[in-house]
């Protein structure tokens, strides 16, 4: 890149708040710039640069930094990464076992900011009755499901056939430590090579391998991010959504809506819910109406000046 010149490129790591960028315009597509510093306007102006940040990229007197960050389409806090198009909620049936509820507020997470959530069952093989069980229940919500073994092989190529399917998209693996997703995505992209570790033998959970969002290119302008685990109790409360919205970010509920006997029904404890009809009826999983009831617990609280 030719100095005083400026081009385009996307984020796909941060060290110690230095960015690698890939640089995406037709010249030099393809090059990657590392250990790249932002303006400090951004600071001014409290804006951290995020992976999957589209942004330009400046050379000056040799220097390279980046001085634009685009418009984003989302971001998130929890994997931080913006523009994302699908977030694949990575869950191992066993060794960490799936918490409860976990799942539910990422697909809620997700409905919130315009991403298409996609659940991964991991470890199949430990317990298949329970990945097929739990795919099933999201299938029926209406979402993509897998349930896939890294061992085995087991449901591979049916995942990998769907993330070639999404040309051009922005995506990530995210769960718990030790659910297995640096495992998998390896699996599906040998030439990867992410980091993987062992879980702890004493409590079965993972240590943490995952240590910063990392974004690789696996088709052309098509990307996919390794992410940290983090668990339920790194979500803050108000991170979701206001309680007037929540039910809309079921999309089981859908069907339901605005029939209720109250026109404000909460859904959580009135006479004459169909929300509540419906679970009854087997129609809305139990599972999910108790996320609900949980998340709506979290935001009902939230006040006015903090939407
Ligand atoms: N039995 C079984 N173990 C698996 C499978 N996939 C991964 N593992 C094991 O799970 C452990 C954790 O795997 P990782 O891929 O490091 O997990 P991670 O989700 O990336 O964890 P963090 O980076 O800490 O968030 C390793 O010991 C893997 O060998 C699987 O399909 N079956
Ligand atoms: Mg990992
Ligand atoms: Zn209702």
């Amino acid at each position: 890149m030719a100095d005083g010149k400026e081009s385009k490129g996307i984020i796909m790591t941060s060290v110690g708040g230095r960015y690698n960028v890939r640089i995406t315009s037709a010249d030099d597509v393809g090059f990657m710039i590392k250990k790249i510093p932002a303006r400090g306007v951004f600071r001014s102006k409290n804006v951290t640069p995020l992976c999957g940040d589209r942004v330009t990229v400046s050379k000056i007197d040799g220097s390279y930094c980046i001085s634009g960050i685009d418009e984003r389409k989302n971001e998130l806090i929890r994997p931080p990464l913006s523009n994302l198009d699908l977030l694949y909620i990575v869950a191992s049936v066993k060794d960490p076992d799936m918490s409860d509820g976990f799942a539910d507020k990422l697909t809620v997470l997700c409905e919130k900011n315009g991403v298409k959530p996609v659940i991964v069952v991991t470890k199949s093989e430990l317990c298949p009755e329970k990945a097929a069980e739990v795919t099933k229940l999201y299938k029926n919500v209406g979402y993509e499901a897998f349930a896939v073994s890294s061992v085995t092989g087991d449901g591979i190529d049916g995942l990998l056939g769907y993330i070639r399917s999404q040309t051009g998209a922005l995506s990530a693996f995210c769960g718990v430590s030790g659910a297995g997703k640096s495992t998998l995505l390896n699996r599906l992209f040998p030439d990867l090579h992410c980091e993987t570790g062992q879980i702890s033998e004493k409590i079965r959970r993972g240590k943490n391998t995952t240590r910063r969002v990392t974004l690789y290119e696996i088709y052309e302008d098509t990307y996919i991010a390794d992410t940290p685990g983090f668990s339920l109790l790194d979500f803050e409360k108000f991170d979701f959504c206001t309680k007037e919205e929540l039910p809309y970010l079921f999309p089981e509920f859908e069907p339901y809506l605005c029939k209720c006997k109250y026109t404000k029904c909460s859904h959580t404890k009135e006479d004459g819910c169909l929300i509540r009809a419906a679970v009854a009826e087997g129609k809305i999983a139990e599972s999910r109406y108790a996320s609900y009831l949980s998340i709506y617990g979290d935001v009902k609280d939230k006040k006015d000046w903090m939407k």
